[in-house]
């Protein structure tokens, strides 16, 4: 299952970077980006809520959509696959985890080298001005205000049309560009300009080993694709690299 040639390129790696998406935190129970919504989220498609347009047109349904999306997520636990990665980290002299997820699994499994490509759903922000609130009284039928400014509150997530954090996709394309080996793990490889990443490792020559249950339009191109769960597939390559 997990090919002695990747095992030998991981064992001897110097530099691995990895790029996380949903995937990795479906089997902690947080249902990734596109399944199928639960419950009255079902009639909405996420990449129709998660823009600042919808805001705009409906700040109480996108509030209360992260507000449900905030509680589930503060309910699940990393799974063996976040787990898996943190001790990656420990082995790798050079290591560096950049994630799409708006979770906190990988910090709570104890990753270090993190950088957040679409925020954090446990940070609220205003929408004005982006001062951040740690707490805020909620009336009935609309979002809390900034106690500052007075605009909407929001959660402090990168929507679709705003510009991710300044300098990380410079950061990790940089980053992948001289690294020995780079995972792309638990993502559908549609969502730029994150997905560009491991396509900038492939450009440069650096191996790149795709993990994920379905084929996604990187999996053709890239050096290795491990067909299957990474809270399953991950736990094993360290078992067979380190013991
Ligand atoms: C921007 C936070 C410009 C919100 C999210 C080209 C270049 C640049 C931009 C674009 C471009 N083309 C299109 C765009 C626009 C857009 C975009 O990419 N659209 C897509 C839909 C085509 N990009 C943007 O808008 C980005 N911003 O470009 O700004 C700019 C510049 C300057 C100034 C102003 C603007 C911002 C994108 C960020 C959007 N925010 N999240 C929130 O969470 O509510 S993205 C969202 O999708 C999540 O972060 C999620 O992580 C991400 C990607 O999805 P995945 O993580 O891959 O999850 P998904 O469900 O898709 O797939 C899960 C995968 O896991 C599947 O493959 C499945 O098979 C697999 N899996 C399932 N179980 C397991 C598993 N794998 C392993 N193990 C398992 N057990």
């Amino acid at each position: 299952m997990i090919p002695q040639s990747l095992i030998n390129l991981l064992r001897d790696a110097k530099r691995v970077a990895v790029l996380t998406g949903a995937g990795v935190s479906a089997e902690s129970g947080v249902p990734t980006f596109r399944d199928a919504q639960t419950g009255l989220w079902a009639k909405y498609e996420p990449t129709e809520l998660a823009t600042p347009e919808a805001f705009k047109a409906d700040p109480e349904l996108v509030w209360n959509w992260y507000a449900w999306r905030r509680e589930l997520a503060g309910k699940v636990q990393p799974n063996p696959g976040h787990v898996a990665l943190a001790q990656m980290e420990q082995h790798v002299p050079d290591f560096a985890l950049f994630t799409q997820n708006v979770d906190d699994l990988h910090d709570q499994a104890g990753s270090q080298n993190i950088t957040r490509f679409h925020g954090n759903i446990f940070g609220v922000k205003c929408f004005d001005q982006h001062h951040m609130i740690d707490n805020w009284d909620q009336l009935p039928g609309t979002p809390p205000t900034c106690p500052q400014c007075g605009s909407w509150l929001r959660s402090d997530v990168v929507w679709f049309g705003e510009a991710l954090p300044d300098g990380a996709i410079e950061t990790a394309a940089d980053y992948v560009r001289s690294a020995d080996l780079v995972f792309s793990i638990g993502t559908s490889s549609l969502v730029y300009p994150a997905a560009a990443v491991p396509i900038e490792a492939l450009n440069a020559s650096v191996p790149v080993v795709e993990i994920n249950p379905n084929e996604t339009p990187i999996t053709e191109h890239v050096s290795l694709a491990l067909r299957g769960k990474s809270g399953e597939i991950l736990p094993l390559i360290i078992e067979k690299v380190w013991g």
